[in-house]
């Protein structure tokens, strides 16, 4: 065990002996450990992490708004005597009582149980995993509609403010300060040709037809956590970016990894393709959880929201390669360029197959509200 991670360990209240830590996980921006404590001969498991203090630049603001949204949504769960109330994140407080650990070189640390019996999937099998997650976010977003108490904290300000990362993907270019813009320049030209789709959205949210609300935010598929038996949806994890937002950045981020069979960094541009039977659950389960309170605005762009995001992350990962890999972790050269491309290949499917993505949103939606039902499963 590495000697660190036991004595950043030792601040928490963990119950029993520490006798083993791993390194967990494929995010690309929180260093993530699990750690298994053992008591009276029985095991549990946490997960520690290290917050990536230069993407997040307050911590402790950050840990606020998931303490409190964490609570919140143990509380409402607790009320139902559901049984996802023992499965939800909950912070493990230091002994000192904080929600997290600072102290060496400026690292925060923090702290949760560890959910069992549950996995998270980095690509989506099949169309009812995607109903499952879909639903879940959907879920998760619906239990917050009635958090009490001021606005949350925004964690990463600008986080989905397209236009505004357009404008330091330029800026980027400009200086093009590690002389790589020449190897992408397909990329480079494809995001010049589309950037007029950058502003619809805020466009909308401007003229009061599409709400702020409180939102995940980073709705990458395997940020949802399904049961390993029955699938069916038990937590929604990675709560760093909940804040407020628009709804559609959320429906849009699972649009863009869940549709897609290949991974995000597949170099066989072959294999990267907006899937219609994936956008149908998605939406399915999306749309069960939150047509109520859903605005008419919002429905209408579903799947443009899929195209949005999915190019802002083309524009995001294409930023930081040329920028030199600052933001997102890497694990070979060139990574960032190949992440963008399978997102421009992504938003390039989601273009030819738009038409019917809205056909179907617009069947969707219909059957829920017109014929009352509930279940479209
Ligand atoms: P990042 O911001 O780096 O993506 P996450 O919080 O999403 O960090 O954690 C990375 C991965 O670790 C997740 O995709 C999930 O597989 C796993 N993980 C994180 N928190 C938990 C938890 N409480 N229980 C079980 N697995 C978890
Ligand atoms: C990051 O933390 P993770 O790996 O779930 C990023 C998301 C990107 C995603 C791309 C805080 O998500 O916004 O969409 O990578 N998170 C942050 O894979 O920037
Ligand atoms: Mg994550």
């Amino acid at each position: 065990m590495e000697r660190d991670i036991k004595s950043i360990a030792a601040n928490f209240n963990l119950t029993g002996r520490l006798i083993r830590s791993e390194p967990f996980g494929s995010g690309h921006i929180n260093d993530t450990y699990c750690l298994t404590c053992e008591k009276d001969g029985r095991q549990l498991n946490y997960i520690l992490q290290r917050i990536n203090h230069q993407v997040f630049k307050k911590p402790p603001e950050m840990m606020e708004n998931i303490r409190r949204v964490t609570n919140h949504i143990r509380r409402k769960l607790q009320e139902q005597q559901s049984k996802l109330t023992s499965r939800q994140l909950i912070v493990i407080e230091t002994k000192d009582g904080a929600d997290f650990h600072s102290g060496d070189n400026g690292n925060y640390w923090r702290v949760y149980n560890r959910i069992e019996n549950a996995v998270t999937y980095d690509t989506m099998e099949s169309p009812e995993l995607a109903y499952e997650a879909a639903r879940m976010f959907g879920w998760f977003a619906a239990m917050l509609t009635d958090l009490p108490g001021p606005p949350l904290h925004e964690t990463i300000p600008d986080f989905h403010a397209t236009p505004k990362r357009f404008k330091t993907f330029m800026e980027v270019l400009r200086q093009d300060p590690c002389n790589r813009a020449k190897e992408a320049k397909t990329e480079i030209d494809f995001v010049l040709e589309n950037a007029g789709i950058c502003d619809v959205l805020l466009n909308h949210a401007a003229k009061g037809e599409i709400p702020v609300r409180i939102t995940h935010n980073d709705t990458k598929i395997n940020n949802v956590m399904l049961d390993e038996k029955t699938h069916e949806g038990v937590c929604v994890i990675d709560l760093d970016t909940v804040m407020p937002g628009l709804s559609l950045y959320d429906f849009g981020d699972m649009v863009r990894t869940a549709t897609n069979p290949a991974e995000e960094d597949e170099r066989d541009l072959s294999k990267v393709t907006m899937r219609m039977p994936i956008f149908e659950m998605l939406l399915k389960g999306f749309a069960e959880e939150t047509h109520s309170f859903l605005t008419p605005a919002e429905k209408k762009n579903m799947a443009f929201a899929g195209k949005l995001i999915t190019f802002e992350q083309m524009i995001r990962f294409l930023a930081d390669h040329l920028a030199g890999d600052i933001y997102y972790k890497i694990h070979r050269e060139g990574h960032n360029l190949d992440r963008c491309r399978t997102q421009m290949k992504m938003v390039q499917s989601i273009i030819s197959q738009e038409e019917q993505m809205n056909a179907l949103v617009d069947s969707v939606f219909n059957k829920l509200t017109a014929f009352g039902e509930t279940s479209l499963r």
